[in-house]
């Protein structure tokens, strides 16, 4: 079989960029190593971009975004048993939408299949051949069957543990990692949310954040330890705990109830440098990681997405290698920024056992001087609304 451009990953990047190069009228096929089913139910992501939302929309996947995400104008920082809006929209103009990446996974999955846009899913073994060359291919099982397509490109969309990045030889990579000494322990509920915008606490039991899904499935995450387990945590515990690490208002406000998903996650900071090798590109979770603080992971997804259709898009219309050449360098100094801010949110917000006392009350001024001062504000309001594409 032959196709423009391969796609290894059916998670939002590769999706995304599918159907943004469907909408370009450039012919893809994405290779997904799950079922459908699996990837739509890992609970992951659930805070959108402006321009996030406007590439649903490029690509006609946005109508039920709009009609159930909820817009958000503004986030709290918690400290010191006290509460503080960050107004970005009133800093910045610019909003962020709650809307779950399982949701956008969904859309675009149903979008593609509307399409007859080419999935495999559950297609074992995916392996990149030839990507040095201007004849790249790759081969895959499926049914016990091994198939091989030929293609002009590969976008390595399987996320940090996919294959696309692992076939490059190690001497072609440079890599920039932060492991945090602490995971966030999640839980879904079927109850309303606490608040009706985001609480990030900075406490000295640890760091908690209340989310949501929509106004009567809320989202919370407890800093825990590396090595702590769900089993440690029934969900009396996790409310206890949560309540612990809330303001007064927030903990007497909070509505508990049975736990519908709950889920430990690893914090690490990662890049890969570059983001191409010949005719591979990669983009999303399989290029970098941000610690979840800044909500900027699929967002970044997003935006290689762009970059990435953007390039193979000058490459058939306009027969120009400059996008293709430009991509790595233009998704890493995106991806970078939004890196760093992450890294700052998370510093700021949760509690590090190395920095003892004085690094607590570093934290403390930080906070305090940012919700003080129109300047900090509006450069956390600018980077968490997410920089210009
Ligand atoms: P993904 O990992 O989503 O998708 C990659 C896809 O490739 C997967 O479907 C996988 O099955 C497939 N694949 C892998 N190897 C393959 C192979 N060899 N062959 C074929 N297919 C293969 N981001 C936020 O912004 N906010 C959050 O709160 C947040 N929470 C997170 C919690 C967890 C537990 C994790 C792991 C991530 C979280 N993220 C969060 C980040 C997350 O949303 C990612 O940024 C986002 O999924 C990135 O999308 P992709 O790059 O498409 O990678
Ligand atoms: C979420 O809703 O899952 C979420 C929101 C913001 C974050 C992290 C996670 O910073």
């Amino acid at each position: 079989m032959r196709t423009k451009v391969a796609i290894i990953g059916a998670g939002p990047a590769g999706l995304l960029l599918g159907q943004l190069l469907h909408t370009y009228g450039i012919d893809n096929i994405i290779l997904e190593r799950q079922t459908a089913e699996y990837v739509l139910g890992r609970i992951r992501a659930g805070l959108l971009e402006e321009g996030t939302v406007k590439l649903l929309d490029e690509v006609g996947v946005g109508g039920r975004a709009h009609h159930e995400g909820l817009v958000h104008n503004g986030i709290e920082l918690a400290f010191g048993g006290a509460r503080h809006r960050i107004d970005m929209k009133g800093l910045t103009g610019k909003t962020v939408m709650i809307y779950g990446q399982t949701e956008v996974t969904l859309d675009l999955m149903n979008a593609r299949k509307a399409a007859g846009l080419s999935t495999v899913y559950q297609a074992a073994d995916v392996r990149p051949y030839d990507f040095d060359t201007d004849r790249p291919r790759l081969t895959y099982v499926k049914d016990g069957i091994t198939h091989e397509i030929d293609c002009d490109f590969i976008a390595g969309c399987d996320g940090f543990h996919g294959i696309s990045r692992a076939s490059v030889k190690p001497g072609a990579i440079e890599e920039f990692e932060r492991v945090y000494p602490f995971g966030w322990l999640g839980i879904l509920s079927e109850t309303p949310p606490v608040s009706h915008e985001l609480i990030y606490n900075n406490h000295e039991r640890g760091f908690a954040l209340c989310t949501m899904r929509s106004t009567h499935r809320s989202r919370y995450y407890l800093q825990c330890s590396l090595d702590d387990h769900v089993d440690n945590w029934p969900d009396e515990r996790f409310w206890d705990e949560l309540k612990r690490r809330l303001d007064p208002k927030a903990a007497s406000d909070l509505i508990t109830g049975p736990s519908i998903e709950k889920s430990i996650a690893p914090l690490r900071s990662y890049v890969a440098e570059p983001m191409r090798f010949g005719r591979m590109f990669l983009a999303g979770d399989a290029a970098h990681i941000v610690p979840p603080t800044g909500a900027k992971g699929l967002n970044l997804a997003a935006s290689d997405a762009h970059y990435l259709a953007g390039a193979f898009r000058e490459y058939y219309d306009e027969q120009s290698s400059a996008g293709i050449d430009h991509y790595s360098t233009t998704a890493l100094s995106r991806a970078w920024k939004a890196v760093r801010f992450s890294w700052w949110m998370t510093s700021m917000l949760h509690k590090f056992p190395d920095t003892g006392t004085f690094g607590a009350r570093i934290q403390v001024a930080e906070l305090d001087y940012v919700c003080r001062s129109k300047a900090a504000m509006t450069s956390l309001a600018e980077n968490y609304t997410g920089l210009p594409f």
